[in-house]
């Protein structure tokens, strides 16, 4: 057998990107003398062909960066005051094993809240030994929510699943829709499958708010208004239907409901379209006939765009799109929002359900975490947060912070770094990170799953989650054998008895002889799709149950009173949410934090690019530097980056952002607030 990656002080490794983001690249690590010295991409993955971002490129300074946490911590000064002292793993568990004890015996486990999300995108350890603990401590459950979940169930309601194209058959389409993406920034390989494209005569168009850097590498941008997508996709319908360019044949074979939606976007004619979407007559006129003449046509639906109070309903009808010219049926053709149906395993047994008694336990909406810390009766006493930042990254960001300044919070924090919400905390346990473990990766945009063997030894005193939840296990006397199932016997789990049939040759075994196994998706969906029909729902009865509209329809904004600018605090470039915003060599490359503006919005409150601006609502406040242009439309305002609060700066955009639940699936509504701007101080000379 060949000796274990960790053990070799030199060579080259097979690894895999950890991180939230679409691509899941194959990796290689490079290590001299026990550390890692060099991360490049593995030019054998099939669809990241060794290209990698800049920010993992550069990911090396992160994990030896010297601010990475080596051991456990406690609290000695005041909350929030970020004055900590080493303490052993013994005495943090006992510490926090103790508190729980006491709390559950006090309050009932409700008074205890896991809060994580997907900072290491392992399944083991975003969603693993994790979710069998509390379940089994029967703590309030936490409704992750933050990201996709409005978007994923409208598609939903539409395609059944989170199914989609093959990202790989996309190097056949003649056009690309690139709607509300910002894929040269968040899914690059998406961005190089196109260029290939494009070198056959493939166009693309992109439909944003913002004039990014995705906006610029398009043939054609299109300016759009916030929120109003839905009705630039019925204007499309309408046209697509008034000028004969559906396929008949298809609707009637793969759909329902084609009728009622044929009058149903009669209403939506462009002009009335125009006036809600800002986009000209005559573009949505152009964009339909492109739509309606090219095959193969491909849509990426973006994540962006679900961020608003009628999220749900924008990619449920941007979703219905494909069917209406049979675009399914064309190698390339369709669309992607997610594909994590195509690769999904047995979670339960990984999570094990079952091990919650009360099927009552309270659920929590994660974007409304503030709230919940600030008004929630009976209390939530205690959170274990884990794999995320939410000081930074969840909406209403002053009342997160407010609600973890409560003296009675018993707060725990697992990281790699301080982070700002660690910041917080009573103890602090320092986190591997994901080239020390062992886990199994399937991505939510290719087809591919990986196995990820560990490359290097924990970092100093760091656990991975896996043994964080197993010693906490241990503490609380859990005596299920699932808390003493090693890595290796959930792999084992996870990947049988799932009974997905696009993964039945896949095992752990497999997985260890090969690096990148494909989900095989020949047998196709099509005809058997999960929607109540198992076809297309244009109409959607089960939408009609569930208070929605059946047909897909234009519903605007919450109106958020007298703040003349819609705010889009978007992702940027440079960081992975707030993951690299502590890293020097990444706030290098990104530079300062702007807010884009229209050169008329601008000229009107006097402001020139450099400036220092301040931006506020009713939730709170933000200082950013102004960059003046034509980038986004008059009344629209956009910042990339969830910043750290670095000393003197007030950068937390998310103090600014609603925490109003969108309109399905739960969802966060980052994009639809409203603020008003003013310059701070002219640019430094
Ligand atoms: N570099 C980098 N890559 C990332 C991330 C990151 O932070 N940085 N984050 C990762 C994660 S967790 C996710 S979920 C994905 C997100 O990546 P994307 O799916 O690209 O989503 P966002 O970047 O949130 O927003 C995409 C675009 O939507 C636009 N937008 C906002 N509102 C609207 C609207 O109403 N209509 C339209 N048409 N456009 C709108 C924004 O301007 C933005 O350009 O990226 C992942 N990859
Ligand atoms: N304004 C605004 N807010 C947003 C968004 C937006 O577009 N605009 N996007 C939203 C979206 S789409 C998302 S997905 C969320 C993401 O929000 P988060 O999930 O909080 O993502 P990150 O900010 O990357 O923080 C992840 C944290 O996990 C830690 N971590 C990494 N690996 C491990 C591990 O193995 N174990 C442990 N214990 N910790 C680990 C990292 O060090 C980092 O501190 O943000 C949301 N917030
Ligand atoms: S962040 Fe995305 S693009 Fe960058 S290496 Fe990871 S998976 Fe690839
Ligand atoms: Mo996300």
């Amino acid at each position: 057998m060949s000796l274990s990656a960790v053990n070799q002080t030199d060579g080259i490794f097979r690894s895999v990107c950890s991180l939230d983001c679409p691509d899941q690249c194959g990796l290689l690590v490079h290590k001299q003398d026990g550390k890692i010295v060099r991360i490049e991409g593995d030019p054998d993955h099939p669809v990241t062909q060794g290209a990698i971002c800049n920010k993992v490129r550069n990911m090396t300074a992160r994990i030896y960066d010297e601010k990475r946490l080596t051991h456990p911590l406690k609290r000695v000064g005041a909350k929030g005051e970020g004055k900590f002292e080493r303490i052993s793993w013994e005495e943090a568990i006992q510490t926090i094993s103790n508190r729980w004890k006491e709390l559950i015996a006090l309050h009932g486990p409700e008074s205890i809240i896991p809060y994580s999300f997907y900072g290491n995108m392992g399944r083991l350890t975003a969603e693993g030994m994790d979710r069998r603990f509390f379940n089994r401590l029967g703590a309030s459950r936490l409704d992750r929510t933050v990201c996709q979940s409005a978007g994923t169930k409208g598609y939903s309601y539409t395609m059944g699943a989170s199914i989609g194209t093959d990202p790989e058959d996309t190097v056949h389409a003649k056009l690309f829709v690139m709607w509300g993406v910002n894929a040269v920034s968040t899914n690059m390989h998406q961005v190089a499958l196109a260029e290939k494209a494009r070198k056959n005569g493939a166009q693309i168009v992109v439909i944003d708010v913002h004039k990014n850097q995705t906006g610029r590498w398009a043939d054609w941008f299109i300016p759009i208004l916030p929120g109003t997508d839905a009705a630039l996709a019925l204007g499309l319908m309408h046209i697509l239907f008034a000028e004969g360019m559906v396929d008949n044949e298809f609707l009637v074979q793969y759909t329902v409901g084609h009728k009622e939606l044929r009058e149903h976007v009669k209403q939506y004619d462009p002009h009335k379209v125009s006036a809600i979407t800002g986009v000209p007559v005559e573009d949505i006129y152009r964009l339909a006939r492109m739509y309606g003449q090219t095959s193969p046509a491909f849509i990426r639906i973006g994540n962006g765009l679900q961020h608003h109070d009628n999220g749900g309903m924008i990619v449920r009808t941007i979703a219905c799109l494909p069917a209406l010219t049979g675009q399914w049926l064309v190698k390339g053709g369709g669309a992607i929002k997610g594909n994590s149906r195509f690769l999904a395993f047995n979670s339960a047994a990984l999570q094990r359900p079952e091990l919650l008694e009360n099927k009552g336990t309270r659920l929590i909406n994660m974007n409304q975490i503030g709230e919940a810390l600030l008004t929630l009766d009976p209390p939530i006493r205690s959170m274990f947060v884990y794999s995320c930042n939410p000081a930074v990254i969840a909406p209403e960001g002053n009342k997160v912070r407010r609600g973890l300044m409560r003296d009675d919070l018993f707060t725990v924090v697992h990281d790699l770094f301080l982070t700002e919400t660690a910041a917080y905390a009573d103890i602090v346990l320092p986190a591997t990170s994901a080239f020390e473990n062992l886990d199994f990766y399937t991505s939510y945009w290719h087809h591919y799953i990986q196995l990820h063997q560990p490359v290097v030894e924990a970092y100093g005193e760091s656990k991975s989650n896996s043994e964080v939840f197993r010693l906490l296990a241990q503490a609380l006397g859990f005596e299920e054998h699932a808390f003493r199932d090693s890595d290796e016997e959930l792999i084992t789990q996870a990947l049988s008895g799932h009974g997905n049939s696009y993964i039945t040759d896949v095992t752990y075994e497999a997985l260890k002889q090969q690096p990148y196994i494909k989900a095989q998706r020949e047998s196709f969906f099509l005809n058997a799709l999960e929607t109540p029909s198992g076809k297309i729902e244009l109409y959607s009865a089960a939408m009609e149950r569930d208070g929605h509209p059946p047909l897909p329809t234009y519903t605007p904004l919450v109106e958020e009173g007298n703040y003349p600018f819609l705010f889009i605090p978007a992702p940027n470039h440079n960081f992975l949410n707030s993951t690299f915003s502590n890293n020097a060599k990444h706030i290098q490359l990104e530079k300062v934090a702007r807010l884009h503006m229209n050169s008329e919005d601008a000229e009107r409150a006097g402001i020139a690019t450099g400036d220092v601006v301040r931006i506020w609502n009713q939730r709170g406040e933000s200082e950013l530097v102004a960059a003046v242009g034509d980038n986004v439309l008059p009344g629209v305002v956009v910042s990339q980056g969830l910043w750290a609060d670095l000393p003197g700066t007030k950068q937390l955009v998310n103090s600014l952002t609603p925490d109003r639940i969108s309109d399905m699936g739960g969802g966060a509504t980052f994009f639809s607030g409203r603020v008003n701007m003013e310059k701070k101080r002219a640019k430094a000379e």
